[in-house]
C-alpha cells in the first residue's frame, strides 16, 4: 500500500498574487490610510485623453483626503495595486484594454492579459490586499429593461462578498435606480448617504429614491465599516450625492439620457459594452457636459474616500 498521502487542507479561494507598489506595500505595513481606486472608469468610463489628465486628478484627490491612493488594474495577467505613471498611461492610451470583471480576472492571470478593472474586480483585489476604502463614480447595477435582458452588473453580488466601504455618488443613472437598491437589500448590502437619505443619482444629486441612514462625518462612515466588518462580509456603500449646483442640469440629464438608451437599443449593445457605449454617448450629446460631472463627481469621492481612510486607520491605532 502506498504510504498515506500528506494531509492537505481542502483549497478554498486563495489570495490571488498581487503585486503591490512600494509606496502601497509601505502604507498597508506601517496602517496608514490607503484608499483603491479603479481602472474601467478611466480606460472604458471617461475619453481618451481626458481620462489621462482624470487618473492624476482622482489620485491627488485621494492624496488631498490624507490617504495613499492605489489604483489597480491587470497588466500583462498581474493584477497590480498602485500604479506607476507608465501603467496608468497604458491604461489610458490603450484603446483595446479588455473591460475585466471578477469572472474575468483568472482568463488575463492564465493568458498574461492587461485590462481595466471594474469596481466588482476592483473590489475584490482591493479586500485580497488588505484595504479598506475604495472610490468610483457611480455603481453598476439593475439596467432598465433587464426583466428582458437579464442585464445586472456583477457589481452588486461582489459588493454582497467584500468587507470594505465603496465611495460613489449612487448607482449611473442609466440604471433602474429603484431596483438597483431593492438588490443592495437582497444582498444584505450595506448603504448610506453621506449627510444625505435622498439616495444619489450619479450625474444628479437626487436619484429619486429614499435611505434608511445616513452618516455625517468621516468618522462615523469609518465605525459602521469597521462594525460590519465585525458583522459578516459584506460592502459599505457610502453614497455622496454632487451639491446641488454642481449637478448636471436635470432636464438636459433625462433627455440625454433617454436618447443614449435609445441609440444602445438600436445599435443592438449588449453585455459589458452597455455601460461605456451609454457613457460615451453621452459624453458626446451633452457637448462634454456629463464628462465634466463625471470626473467631478469621482474627485470628490476620492477625496471623501481618503478622509473615510484616514478615519479608519486612526481608530484602528
Ligand atoms: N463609474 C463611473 N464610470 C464607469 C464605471 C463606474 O463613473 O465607467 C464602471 C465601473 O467600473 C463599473 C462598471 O464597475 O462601470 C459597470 O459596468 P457593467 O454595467 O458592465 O457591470
Ligand atoms: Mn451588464
Amino acid at each position: 500500500m502506498p504510504p498515506e498521502a500528506p494531509h492537505t487542507e481542502p483549497r478554498h479561494a486563495a489570495a490571488p498574487p498581487l503585486t503591490l507598489s512600494p509606496e502601497v506595500a509601505e502604507a498597508l505595513d506601517t496602517g496608514a490610510p490607503v484608499v483603491a481606486l479603479e481602472s474601467t472608469l478611466l480606460a472604458h468610463g471617461l475619453p481618451r485623453p481626458d481620462n489621462r489628465a482624470a487618473a492624476d486628478d482622482v489620485e491627488a484627490a485621494v492624496r488631498a483626503g490624507g490617504a495613499v491612493p492605489a489604483t489597480i488594474a491587470v497588466l500583462d495577467g498581474v493584477p497590480h495595486v498602485g500604479l506607476t505613471a507608465e501603467q496608468v498611461d497604458r491604461v489610458c492610451a490603450d484603446p483595446d484594454l479588455a473591460k475585466l470583471g471578477v469572472r474575468d480576472l483568472p482568463v488575463a492571470a492564465a493568458l498574461g492579459l492587461s485590462g481595466a478593472t471594474t469596481v466588482s474586480s476592483t473590489a475584490l483585489l482591493a479586500e485580497a490586499a488588505g484595504i479598506g476604502l475604495f472610490a468610483t463614480g457611480g455603481l453598476g447595477g439593475v439596467h432598465r429593461q433587464s426583466a428582458d435582458t437579464f442585464d445586472e452588473s456583477a457589481d452588486l453580488t461582489a459588493l454582497s462578498r467584500t468587507s470594505l466601504a465603496v465611495v460613489c455618488a449612487g448607482v449611473k443613472s442609466i440604471l433602474d435606480v429603484p431596483a438597483t437598491l431593492e438588490r443592495l437589500e437582497s444582498l444584505s448590502v450595506t448603504v448610506v448617504g453621506y449627510r444625505t437619505r435622498t439616495f444619489p443619482g450619479f450625474y444628479v444629486a437626487d436619484g429619486g429614491a429614499q435611505l434608511d441612514w445616513s452618516v455625517e462625518s468621516p468618522e462615523q462612515a469609518a465605525a459602521v465599516l469597521a462594525a460590519r466588518r465585525e458583522l459578516v462580509p459584506g460592502a459599505v456603500v457610502v453614497a455622496n450625492p454632487l451639491p446641488a449646483d454642481e449637478q448636471l442640469d436635470p432636464g438636459l440629464h433625462d433627455r440625454v439620457i433617454a436618447d443614449a438608451l435609445a441609440a444602445a437599443e438600436t445599435a443592438g449593445v449588449r453585455g459589458k459594452a452597455v455601460t461605456p457605449f451609454v457613457l460615451d454617448h453621452l459624453h458626446r450629446a451633452s457637448e462634454g457636459a456629463t464628462l465634466a460631472v463625471n470626473v467631478r463627481l469621482v474627485l470628490r469621492n476620492a477625496e471623501l474616500a481618503g478622509r473615510i481612510a484616514t478615519a479608519l486607520a486612526a481608530a484602528a491605532r
